[in-house]
């Protein structure tokens, strides 16, 4: 199954007001209605469990230990035999990837996030590409009980080594900085082409993608599938939650058209994709050879909706897709770990 969700934080405060209006679960708080505006559909899951992505790192350091990966035809530790085609292979995602220094990676991340959230995909989307192992904490939208403890009332918030990170952005820009800094030193690397397509992101992307995935009452049900069977809901809040949200956010998506001056939303996601396509010049990714934060950024939010009906219109009809599928395959498996 796609993992797919979406959800754009200034939809969150219309559709409140939408379910105060009488179209939500009664006992919804209004913060817990912000979260029925997340939207997001599984895909395959495959891959996201804890031994793979633990026997990737494995690989990863061992790369590192025997020096060059893609010169070893043959690797021995702990009694494991590494077979000359699985070393190749090994040495190829290492170095596609170019995952950070072992001593740089940090050893305990933990993410509070909605699946559903496109924020929280884009920081997932840089943990999963940098091997970063994490665990995740599903945070439930009505009672938020699972960030009591924290000042910050969205999501994503990124626990590093005991550190609170928050905004996803400004997580991905200090993750970025620790993993390919040495401590002190700050990475200056990201250009002005990197930076104003990050800003694209936040800034339009985001808001295109709800006005899609709850276009007509079918793909609001769609969305809402998925929210209310891989969010962290109650029986009967999912139960409530299921078509007054979708019924309630095919509303708000007609709002959100007219606040971002949209008049037809599939064409606006197709401008969008196509906006991105030509801003590759050509290239294999922004970054070139290998993607940058635009490019995961891009991914992150995209991820969610890949697999629901705006998603699949959308690669049928602009050219994303084979970018998509490059960063499909660049991305990889996910680094989360399922306990
Ligand atoms: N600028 C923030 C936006 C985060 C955001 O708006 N998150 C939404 C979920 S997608 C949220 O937590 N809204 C408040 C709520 O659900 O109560 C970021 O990039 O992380």
């Amino acid at each position: 199954m796609r993992r797919v969700s979406i959800l754009a934080s200034s939809t969150c405060s219309i559709l409140s007001r939408s379910l105060a209006a009488g179209h939500g679960a009664a006992t919804a708080t209004s913060a817990a209605r912000c979260r029925l505006l997340q939207v997001a559909s599984y895909g395959s899951g495959t891959g996201e469990g804890f031994s793979h992505a633990r026997r990737r790192w494995f690989f990863t350091v061992l790369g590192s230990l025997t020096g060059s990966a893609r010169n070893s035809s043959v690797a021995v530790a702990g009694g494991v035999l590494i077979s000359v085609a699985a070393a190749s292979t090994l040495s190829q995602e290492v170095h596609a990837k170019e995952p950070p220094s072992f001593e740089l990676v940090p050893k305990d991340v933990v993410l509070y996030q909605y699946e559903a959230c496109p924020f929280c995909n884009k920081v997932r989307a840089f943990l999963d590409y940098y091997d970063i192992p994490y665990r995740v904490v599903e945070v439930n939208p009505l009672s938020k009980k699972e960030i009591k403890w924290s000042d910050y009332k969205k999501v994503p918030i990124l626990m590093v080594d005991g550190d609170q990170l928050v905004d996803s952005s400004a997580i991905i820009d200090k993750l970025d900085v620790k993993i390919h800094s040495k401590e002190g030193v700050e990475s200056s690397s990201e250009d002005d082409e990197e930076k104003m397509w990050r800003q694209w992101v936040d800034n339009h992307l985001v808001h295109v993608l709800s006005p899609n995935i709850y276009r007509n009452t079918s793909e609001a049900i769609e969305s809402f599938e998925y929210i209310t069977s891989n969010g962290n809901f109650s029986f009967t809040e999912r139960i409530s939650v299921k078509y007054a949200g979708a019924a309630a956010m095919y509303f708000v998506s007609k709002k959100l058209k007219k606040k971002y001056n949209i008049t037809d939303e599939r064409a606006a996601l197709y401008e969008a994709a196509e906006a991105w396509v030509e801003g590759l010049k050509g290239r294999e990714f922004l970054g070139g050879s290998k993607p940058n934060l635009a490019d995961l950024a891009v991914f992150g939010v995209l991820r969610p909706i890949r697999y629901l009906r705006a998603g699949k219109d959308m690669v049928e009809h602009t050219r994303i897709g084979e970018w998509y599928t490059r960063m499909e395959t660049a991305v990889g498996e996910s680094a989360r770990i399922r306990a």
